[in-house]
């Protein structure tokens, strides 16, 4: 199966090629997974071996502005700097626009703005095709439903299938081998005292890239085989842990995710190591001040950088002794 059928199966019809307005607009919110995606059961259509549990980051993310151009080119803007067309970032996002342009009958410019470092493991690849894939809808006024472009935006990266709503958002894994039940939902559940605390370590370019990280886990770590079990049992348990507002099983179920899905990558070989000894200095302050009774607990995606998750309550606690944290709401 492939990209393209995915997007026939979606549009059922000749996907409409003219624009309704002269741009498309769209923001997409990040997502910080609690409970983690890591491998694909199918590389190219992004189909993981297991489900995954996020929360949306309110006004972090990535605004996309598209707008057609009389060149037989794409060009990209990211936060103020063009991209060379050469660049696999490029390259990436003009071929997830083929898919939408048969016959390439028409070339866009594209500006994206990302209030978050990109490629520093704070999911930038998620928010930067949701918008995309809402902007394209937007200026061909398609009217995809979420559910429709949480599928689409799949094709351009896994991660970007959580991206569509706020709050707390399950990606299903599905089975079906063309990928149709393997969307993201949001939870009926809020949590208005939840923060998240982005505690930056690195902004610099990841030494490997997370796609590349969770292919060589798959294909050589000998842990990865008790991953899917980790993650169903996981998702039970923070999903009783949201129902019932625990927040010590909310914050203790994503920290052992996390750590768990890192120690498969540092079984592979080579090994992929995300940890910069900050990352584990962190670590340790972070554990001695649980041991003082302060409920902090982390969570850490494809790099260096940590993400804090505790309650409104102890936010000057955690300003005290994170002083470079950034502090961010996850609910109105
Ligand atoms: C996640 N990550 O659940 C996990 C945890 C990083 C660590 O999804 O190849 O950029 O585009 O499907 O979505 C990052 O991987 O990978 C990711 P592709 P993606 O947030």
């Amino acid at each position: 199966m492939k990209k393209s059928d995915v997007v026939q199966a979606i549009f059922r019809q000749p996907i409409p090629q003219d624009p309704k307005h002269e741009k498309g607009l769209a923001f997409a919110p990040t997502n910080i997974a609690l409970v983690k995606y890591w491998g694909k059961r199918d590389v190219e259509l992004n189909l993981p071996v297991t489900s995954s549990l996020s929360i949306a980051l309110l006004d972090k993310g990535a605004m996309t502005t598209i707008t057609l151009q009389d060149q037989a080119y794409d060009t990209v803007v990211l936060n103020n700097q063009a991209i060379p067309a050469h660049s696999e970032f490029a390259k990436r996002i003009s071929q997830f626009l083929d898919l939408f342009r048969p016959e390439k009958k028409w070339h866009v410019h594209i500006d994206i703005k990302m209030n978050i470092p990109a490629a520093a493991g704070l999911a930038s690849s998620a928010c930067g095709f949701a918008s995309l894939m809402s902007a394209l809808n937007d200026l061909f006024n398609w009217q995809l439903t979420l559910r429709q472009l949480s599928i689409l935006a799949r094709l351009g990266s896994g991660s970007a299938a959580r991206s569509f709503w706020t709050g707390f958002v399950e990606w299903h894994a599905g089975v079906q081998p063309d990928g149709m039940d393997s969307v993201a939902e949001p939870l009926a559940i809020e949590w208005p005292m939840l923060r998240v605390g982005l505690l930056t370590m690195s902004e610099k370019q990841k030494p490997i890239s997370s796609r590349e990280a969770m292919q060589r886990t798959v294909d050589s770590s000998i842990l990865y085989s008790a991953w899917p079990k980790k993650v169903m049992q996981d998702l039970a348990i923070l999903k009783q842990a949201l129902h019932t507002k625990n927040f010590s099983l909310l914050g203790g179920t994503a920290e052992s995710n996390a750590l768990t899905m890192h120690a498969t990558m540092l079984a592979s070989w080579p090994a992929v190591c995300y940890f910069l000894p900050e990352t584990i200095a962190a670590m340790h302050q972070i554990w001695a001040l649980r041991q003082q009774g302060m409920e902090l607990y982390f969570t850490q995606d494809a790099g260096p950088n940590l993400k804090l998750l505790f309650l409104e309550t102890d936010t000057h606690h955690v300003k005290a002794n994170f002083p470079t944290v950034e502090i961010v709401k996850v609910f109105e």
